[in-house]
């Protein structure tokens, strides 16, 4: 049976990845972190998706729920706000890694508490942008297991 796809679910101001706030986020393109995500899932299908608008990311959140295997996702403002993102991933059987870019617990109190958390099989936070690749092979470890 064919593998089914790892999710990697990008929340708002992420298109805007390279140019945004490089000293936190770095200067690394969210086309860049795509293509590494692809290499670090050496072959194992990945959807890769990027959205502003959190009922497109629930969205993709039951696509994932219907044929997906894991779902890394950095939901990114929506993290600390968003109870329909967390209703979605209650859904999903299988490991979610939550992913951020910058340590979100060395930031402003606004991006301290994060909804998605205690739905998480991992966090993954501050390792910068080629941390994604990193959280790719430990997705894919939980869902060979
Ligand atoms: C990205 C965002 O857009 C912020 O709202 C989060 C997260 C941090 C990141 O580090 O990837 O607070």
């Amino acid at each position: 049976m064919a593998d089914k796809p790892i999710f990697v679910l990008n929340g708002p101001n992420l298109n805007r990845l390279g140019m945004r706030e490089p000293e936190i986020y770095g200067t690394v393109t969210l086309g860049e972190v795509e293509t590494m995500c692809r290499e670090a899932a050496g072959g194992w299908p990945v959807r890769f998706h990027q959205s502003n608008a959190e009922h497109q990311l629930v969205d993709w959140i039951h696509e994932a729920i219907d044929d997906g295997a894991g779902i890394l996702i950095n939901p990114a403002g929506l993290t600390f706000r968003s109870i329909p993102i967390l209703d979605a991933l209650k859904m999903f059987p299988g490991p979610i890694i939550e992913f951020h870019i910058s340590n979100i617990r060395r930031r402003e109190e606004i991006y301290h508490h994060s909804l998605v958390s205690p739905v998480a099989t991992a966090v993954l936070a501050g390792l910068g942008p080629k941390g994604y690749a990193l959280a790719v092979h430990a997705l894919l470890d939980m869902i060979d297991r």
